[in-house]
């Protein structure tokens, strides 16, 4: 399938999908979020395919949904269209590890984009904001909820209330990002990441964003209890067997995701 305003490449077991409407800074419509969920559905389908990248450009990784496009919704419409599904969930229901690769401009649903992929890679130029309250609505796509757990109650309520943006050094302070890297090294240090990334056993990698995910979405107590049984699940497989075997002979662990 030919996709319009998406660029997807793979490049050894990497996939990467890089959001393509310059001229609209990225902005999110409805083809653009279809096409992206297609293109992660692929991903997540093929078996080469270890780890997702997903990118903008230097100005904007995006800067919120399409605010053209949503302007003239009505609540049925909006309730009658499932605006709120679909596409939306289709990062967070990824079961593949998924970076995000942010560069410029991550506003609104952008920024929620950038939230639900597992990690975000920050270039020095980043900015990340939520600035819906200033088009008389609030963040959509999760971004009151997964902003406020990355950086806590007081950042969150004064950038989402506000519309203040957050540069990339400070989301790095506030744990919102994993590093921030030079806008001319963002993509070799993203991928670089993913390809070691998808370089492990799969069924290990699957099993630990499972286990951290847990953090977010239970107790303490639940959460210990899954990551205990996955790890004894993990001994019933080959690679755990190869990971181990391969630290003792002193070699390179070859992960055949069994
Ligand atoms: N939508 C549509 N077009 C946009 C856009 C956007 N979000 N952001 C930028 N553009 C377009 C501009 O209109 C302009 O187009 P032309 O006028 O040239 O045709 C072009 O991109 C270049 O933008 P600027 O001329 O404004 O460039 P500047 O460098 O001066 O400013 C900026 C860059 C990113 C600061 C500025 O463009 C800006 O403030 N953009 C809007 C940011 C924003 O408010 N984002 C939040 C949108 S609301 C949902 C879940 C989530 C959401 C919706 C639904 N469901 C689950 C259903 C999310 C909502 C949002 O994201």
């Amino acid at each position: 399938m030919a996709f319009e305003t998406i660029i997807v490449e793979t490049q050894g077991h990497v996939g990467t999908i890089t959001l393509d409407r310059a001229e609209a800074m990225n902005a999110l419509n409805a083809t653009l979020l279809d096409e992206m969920a297609n293109a992660l559905g692929r991903f997540e389908e093929d078996d080469t395919i270890g780890a997702i990248v997903i990118t903008g450009n230097e100005k904007a990784f995006a800067a919120g949904a399409d605010i053209k496009e949503m302007a003239e919704r009505s609540y049925p419409s909006a309730m009658m269209d499932d605006f709120i599904g679909g596409s939306w969930q289709a990062i967070s229901k990824c079961r593949k590890p998924v970076i995000a690769a942010v560069s410029g401009y991550a506003l609104g649903g952008g920024c929620e984009v950038a939230m639900a992929c597992d990690i975000i890679i920050a270039a020095d130029t980043a900015r990340f904001g939520l600035p819906e309250i200033t088009l008389g609505v609030i963040p959509g796509a999760g971004g009151t909820q997964r902003l406020t757990r990355a950086v806590g109650k007081a950042k969150a309520m004064e950038m989402i209330l506000s519309g203040r943006f957050m540069t990339a050094e400070e989301a790095e302070r506030a744990c919102l990002v994993s590093r921030v890297v030079p806008e001319g090294d963002l993509m070799e240090e993203a991928m670089t990441l993913a390809a070691k990334i998808a370089d492990m056993s799969g069924v290990a990698v699957m099993t630990a964003k499972k286990a951290v995910e847990r953090a977010h979405e239970t107790s303490l107590a639940e959460g210990l209890i899954f990551e205990r049984s996955a790890f004894y699940a993990l001994f019933a497989t080959e690679d755990q067997k190869e990971g181990m075997a391969a630290f003792v002979e002193k070699r390179k662990a070859q992960f055949r995701n069994r």
